[in-house]
């Protein structure tokens, strides 16, 4: 489903009735039980109290890295974890209290939601990642949080490469009565977004969501696209594109910081968003992302609904991942 290169599935699902909160969290807690499972396994035998001894932390940090964390978060925690004196009978979930709480101190500076704040509007948000990270799925959750915050928003169907990818953002600008700026399939992408932020800026719309190809296997195009974009942006508005938001597929572990790397080298990356983070192991790889990036972290998907895009809370996360939420 999101190996690179490969079609996403142009599917629009329902927007179903809205689920409660315990729903989505549930998801999300599930999509990282295996993590957490995976943590306190390694755990049995601590009793007592004081220290946890070396052959512990080894585990612990093992864990963590089986888990996605990467290494340096990993050894982070572990050298927390070391300093930690226990109280005499300690169980699991102390421990975990400390990993949670070191893992909220990674993920906190990090949180930052994408506010409408441009001046002079609109506010152009370029979303970039991979085909199949969830891109035009993202970008209707987004138009639909704007709204809910009575910002006016327009899409730009900027991935003109597949005609399913033209017909699936106009399916959701439709359903959430939305302008949409699309040209042909097999267009160029710069001339829609020239036009969009034309038509944007004559109707003073808030905030303009700009869809993109995601052409990774063919990264000369796909810069040379998003450099192109880039200039058309920057002679209508010199601020634009005011944020380059990057999605990234959870599913995809450790693969998605490489794919970090390459969208900041051909791109610029402002910010991320981490889809899917329902019914995944490797969530993890959030974690190990705010430790080596440091990009902010906008909200995280947990679903394929309308309403499945979450303020990214780490504290809440950070629990989920130790498994003590
Ligand atoms: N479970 C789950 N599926 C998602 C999420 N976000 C997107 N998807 C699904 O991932 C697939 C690819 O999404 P799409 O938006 O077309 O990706 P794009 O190619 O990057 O534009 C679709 O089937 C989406 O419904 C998410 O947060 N959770
Ligand atoms: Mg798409």
């Amino acid at each position: 489903m999101s190996t690179d290169g490969l079609p996403a599935a142009p599917t629009v699902p329902e927007t179903g009735p809205s689920e409660t909160e315990g729903d989505w969290s549930d998801r999300l807690f599930g999509g990282f039980r295996r993590t957490s499972e995976r943590l306190t396994g390694n755990l049995s035998g601590i009793v007592g109290g004081g220290r946890l001894d070396s052959a512990q932390l080894d585990a612990l940090e093992d864990a963590l890295i089986m888990s996605d964390l990467g290494p340096r978060a990993a050894a982070r925690i572990r050298d927390r974890l070391a300093e930690e004196r226990f109280e005499r009978g300690a169980d699991e979930r102390a421990i975990m209290e400390v990993v949670a709480r070191e893992i909220a101190e990674i993920l906190r500076p990090v949180a930052k939601p994408l506010d409408v704040v441009a001046f002079p509007r609109p506010q152009v948000v370029l979303v970039i990642g991979v085909n199949g990270s969830g891109k035009t799925t993202t970008i209707a959750k987004l138009a639909h949080l704007f709204q809910e915050q009575d910002y006016s928003v327009m899409l730009a169907a900027g991935d003109t490469f597949r005609a399913a990818a033209i017909g699936q953002l106009a399916v959701w600008a439709d359903r959430l009565s939305i302008p949409i700026v699309r040209g042909p399939e097999g267009g160029d992408p710069a001339s829609v977004v020239f036009d969009a932020v034309k038509a944007a800026t004559d109707q003073g719309i808030d905030a303009l969501i700009v869809d993109t190809a995601g052409r990774l296997q063919n990264k000369r195009e796909l810069m040379d696209e998003l450099a192109k974009i880039h200039r058309v942006l920057g002679r209508l508005n010199p601020e634009a594109p005011h944020d380059v938001v990057l999605v990234l597929d959870a599913t995809n572990g450790q693969n998605a910081l490489s794919q970090i790397e390459i969208f900041k080298e051909v791109a610029g990356v402002s910010g991320l968003i981490m889809t899917k983070l329902d019914g995944t192991a490797r969530g993890g790889v959030l974690v190990a992302a705010a430790e080596q990036y440091g990009l902010p972290i906008h909200a995280i998907g947990v679903g394929e609904k309308i309403d499945d895009l979450r303020p990214f809370n780490p504290d809440l996360l950070a629990r989920v991942i130790a498994g003590i939420a």
